[in-house]
């Protein structure tokens, strides 16, 4: 097949998902074009039939704002032209699944649409008056729609009347890089043997409830020696060190940034913290269970259908610090449980997020669409 790919390329679950899965079916043997802004942060090693188009708004001076989404549906449409594309596979609704059914529109009936919703695109732009309608008008245009959870198929469905079908898919986990891994040499760096290392990486947004992080940790760090690693940046942040400051717990806290190695990054830490309020998926909570780390976070959303609750991590309401810093406590101070938790989530993550199964599905769903069933 020849497959145009858009996304966000930039640090993101959802830029993620298109880059990681655009891999597996170029690995596949099929052609694959992105079409970004930006080159596509994970993308990495150059694959012969991977190809890379650019997108570049206009900034005439009359523009109040520069054309972004025209420029982009008429790269599509230029692309899928020069290239015959089959199909393009768009992440994250706006303005992506309506830029796509332009480029169709530019092309012919045979360039299919397929749009995969991530969670923020309906669960936070659905709610703008603004982009409501386009949203809507992106879904029933495309030729097929996916959602990375159930929850977000039945928020969209609530939220934007929709009625038309719309396929789970999974997020998916690559276990050649997200597995547990040797890394005594760093772990000797960040925290001393008797200390256990939390985590949290997240973007920062308000979303993300980076506070209550901080106060977990507080209270976890009363009872079991530990140190946070928190990785990221986003509008958050300097609340989070203030927040680390006022606590007195700077010396226990590192702000590590943006960084590219996560894989690496989890398999150092015992536990993973993820209290968000919104989460359609929660990818790093996946990625986290692949290398035998348990979640303790909040059941927002899609969460639940990634961490099986009192098995590979706990999940509690919005907000519930106390609960989430007592199930930290619980698991970090009972070996015993902790290791089946790890090994539990090793299983799961293996037996229904793992790469090949979920790349089926969708070069099933890409085969399904090109054949108009
Ligand atoms: O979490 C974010 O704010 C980033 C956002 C994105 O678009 O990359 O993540 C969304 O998509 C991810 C990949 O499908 C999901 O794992 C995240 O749960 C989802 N974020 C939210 O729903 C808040």
């Amino acid at each position: 097949m020849r497959i145009g790919i858009t996304c966000y390329p930039s640090h993101g679950g959802s830029g993620v998902v298109a880059t990681e899965l655009g891999k597996l079916m170029a690995e596949r043997g099929h052609q694959v074009h992105f079409i970004t802004y930006d080159m596509p942060f994970r993308l990495g090693h150059f694959f012969h039939n991977i190809h890379y188009h650019e997108v570049e708004a206009n900034r005439y001076a009359v523009f109040r704002y520069p054309p972004y989404d025209l420029a982009l549906a008429s790269r599509m449409a230029q692309v899928a032209k020069l290239h015959q594309l089959d199909l393009i596979h768009v992440h994250y609704a706006v303005p992506h699944a309506i830029c796509a059914y332009l480029a169709k529109e530019m092309v012919d009936d045979s360039f299919k649409v397929v749009t995969t919703l991530h969670g923020t695109d309906i669960t936070v732009l659905g709610e703008d008056p603004s982009l409501r309608d386009i949203i809507c008008f992106g879904i029933n245009q495309s030729d097929a729609v996916t959602a990375v959870s159930d929850d977000l198929i039945r928020q969209t469905k609530e939220m934007l009347c929709i009625d038309r079908p719309l396929e789970r898919i999974y997020n998916f986990v690559d276990q050649r890089v997200y597995s547990p891994r040797d890394i005594s040499d760093i772990r000797e760096q960040c925290a001393r043997p008797e200390e256990k290392i939390l985590l949290h990486i997240s973007n920062f947004r308000p979303v993300k409830r980076v506070p209550d992080v901080i106060r977990i940790f507080d209270q976890v760090q009363k009872k079991v020696p530990a140190k946070l690693l928190l990785v990221g940046e986003g509008p958050e942040w300097s609340l989070a060190v203030e927040m680390a400051q006022e606590r007195g717990l700077t010396d226990k806290i590192t702000f590590m940034g943006k960084q590219d190695e996560v894989a690496r990054l989890i398999s150092l830490a015992d536990l993973l913290l993820l209290p968000s309020a919104k989460e359609s998926f929660g990818l790093v909570a996946l990625e986290a269970m692949a290398c035998g780390v348990p979640t303790v976070g909040s059941n927002a959303g899609g969460l639940p259908e990634v961490v099986a609750d009192g098995e590979t991590g706990f999940l509690s309401g919005i907000g519930e610090v106390e609960a989430m810093a007592d199930h930290a406590i619980r698991l970090l101070s009972d070996p015993d449980l902790y290791r089946r938790f790890s090994e539990m989530g090793l299983e799961r993550a293996r037996d229904r997020f793992c790469a090949e199964k979920i790349a089926d599905q969708y070069e099933d769903l890409y085969q399904r669409v090109i054949d108009g069933k």
